[in-house]
């Protein structure tokens, strides 16, 4: 197959390391810090983690290597939706672990963590690996849903490592596989495996940090692919002058990626489901913030303009999910048989004024009826509906339009909807994902070098050049609190939504007024691979508005 120019040239680019690491293998050494208390729930943390909790904050410094030699032979394994720089992770593991010792071996388990379970692998080489590096994707070895938390996949797990003398996993993942990643950890300490267990901070939602992990890998560069879509989108606008585009971004719940999109082009309106609930606001509020703006800017001469809506914004708004949570329960079990039967949308539509509360039937009838038929057609395999699927670019572009309507605007309206997601997926990393994912790699063959098991690989200090990152790891069940999943009390790490009195979100409420009377629109453009480290190498402005602090 014929290799795009791009993907040659990123062959050869060579990703940065932190300065601690970049002095050979021979002179990486260990500063171990305090002794670690989990964020919440200490008691019952320590008590379901006794052999990992506690353990100590590290950090990699220059200095003699005093690791035990030992053959390693590691796993790796890609969980949850791609994210662009998975591959570096995988190249900065093998080089650090071949560089250690040319005998060992990487194992790469394939399709997420059920190639660990299934026992279906394969073992990289250089010719393998090298057409890999810098380019985006998980092709690699594929990823996966399945998640790693019951005793008995653990001991599959454990028998699946015995049988190839495997001494370490390394689980790239988000909160949900990394809290796993902690829990196997537990359960090979406990059960004397000698495995180790190591997790790396991946998901383009950016909802994976805390006070210990500035940033997860691959928002930087989604983010920054989908500014460039909406830059595009607005330079478009601005010149046609006669649309208004509703457009939809990731992130399954919260709403980093779409505040960081706004931060970087500026659009008229951008909506953040965390304030949205914290405001408690309905969706007949935010439709008429939207047609605000619409209307000022139309009495300027303005009929047009962008408004970014994050995908998971309407389980935010209180209303609408009381109106989920009773669809589910009109439909439970054979009651859906009986909707089902009926002919027409009008006998169903009575089925469903019958069934619901008052206020959960004013919500619905509001909606328009493409939305309408979509919450009740369109449901998953346990019945329930889909809210990920709800077009909530159609739904709030209609809503405005009845807004309007309402008040008797009867200027020119005409929308357009978008929504951006999988094209920033598997985009070629932007060299601070290459170098960040090469570094939390390389990082992470250190941590199981020296012996530490459930670590997340930890690089900090991102918003400096990559020579001041700073390597080390830290204990899984330092992130981790108590909170209630499926009717159950689980350790899990906290997922970190928009903080309203962060200052990405502060600069954002400073300037949205303005934003979305006037044209303030910026045009981002494209990823930059080559050219000079202010236009390549800049981090994100969340990161950046973040670290001023
Ligand atoms: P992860 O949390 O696994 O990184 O995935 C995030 C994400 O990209 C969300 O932004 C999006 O809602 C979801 O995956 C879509 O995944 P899928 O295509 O599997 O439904």
């Amino acid at each position: 197959m014929e290799l795009s120019v791009l993907q040659k040239s990123r062959y050869d680019y060579a990703p940065k390391l932190p300065g601690m690491l970049r002095h050979g293998i021979a002179e990486i050494s260990v500063k171990e810090g305090e002794e670690t208390q989990s964020v919440a729930d200490q008691e019952q943390i320590k008590a379901l983690f006794p052999n990992t909790y506690g353990k100590k904050e590290i950090t990699f410094v220059k200095g003699a290597n005093t690791s035990a030699a030992k053959k390693q032979v590691v796993g790796v394994i890609l969980s949850g939706g791609q994210a662009p720089g998975g591959h570096n992770v995988v190249c900065g593991l093998y080089d650090a672990l071949k560089a250690t010792n040319k005998d060992n071996e990487l194992y790469g388990f394939k399709g997420g963590p059920s190639g660990l379970l299934d026992d279906d692998y394969l073992i990289f080489d250089d010719a393998y690996i090298n057409k890999f590096r810098n380019t985006g994707g998980f092709d690699i070895i594929g990823s996966g849903r399945t998640k790693l938390e019951t005793p008995e996949q653990f001991a599959i797990a454990a028998e699946v490592c015995k049988k190839h003398g495997i001494t370490a996993i390394v689980i790239i993942g988000g909160d949900d596989s990394n809290t796993n990643a902690g829990v196997l950890a537990e359960y090979m300490a406990a059960n004397n495996t000698g495995v180790q267990v190591i997790g790396c901070p991946k998901t383009i939602d950016g909802d994976l940090k805390n006070e210990d992990i500035e940033i997860s890998f691959g928002f930087d560069t989604a983010t920054k692919t989908y500014s460039e879509l909406i830059g595009n989108v607005e330079r478009d606008c601005n010149s046609a002058k006669k649309y208004w585009h509703f457009i939809k971004v990731m992130g399954r719940s919260a709403s980093h990626v779409a505040l960081e999109c706004a931060l970087q082009t500026q659009p008229n309106i951008c909506l953040i489901s965390e304030e949205v609930a914290a405001k408690k606001m309905s969706l007949s509020q935010i439709a008429d913030q939207i047609a605000d703006s619409v209307i000022t800017r139309a009495e300027k001469g303005m009929h047009f303009g962008v408004v970014v809506i994050p995908e998971g914004v309407v389980e935010f708004v209180p209303e609408f999910s009381v109106l989920i949570a009773e669809i589910n329960e009109l439909l439970a079990g054979s009651k859906a048989d009986e909707f089902n039967s009926l002919a027409s949308w009008k006998e169903k539509y009575a089925f469903i004024k019958d069934g619901l509360t008052e206020a959960s039937m004013k919500v619905f009838a509001i909606l328009p009826t493409a939305i309408q038929q979509q919450l009740f057609l369109e449901r998953d395999p346990h019945g329930n509906v889909q809210v990920s699927l709800i077009e909530s670019e159609k739904l709030f572009s209609e809503m405005v339009g009845a807004k309007l309507a309402e008040r008797g605007y009867a200027e020119r309206y005409a929308t357009l909807h978008h929504f951006f997601g999988y094209e920033g997926r598997c985009a070629f990393p932007s060299n601070f994902d290459s170098d960040y994912c090469y570094s939390l790699g390389y990082n992470a063959f250190m941590l199981i070098q020296y012996g530490y098991n459930g670590y997340l690989s930890k690089v900090s200090n991102l918003s400096a050049p990559a020579s001041e990152w700073v390597a080390g790891g830290m204990p899984i069940t330092k992130m981790m609190n108590i909170e209630r999943r499926h009717g159950e009390d689980k350790p899990v790490i906290k997922k970190a939504l928009v903080e309203l009195d962060g200052a990405p979100f502060k600069y954002f409420e400073a300037n949205r007024a303005k934003w979305a009377e006037e044209t303030c629109f910026t045009y981002p453009g494209a990823i930059q691979y080559y050219g000079p480290t202010e236009v390549c190498d800049l981090p994100t402005i969340t990161l950046t508005l973040e670290h001023a602090k």
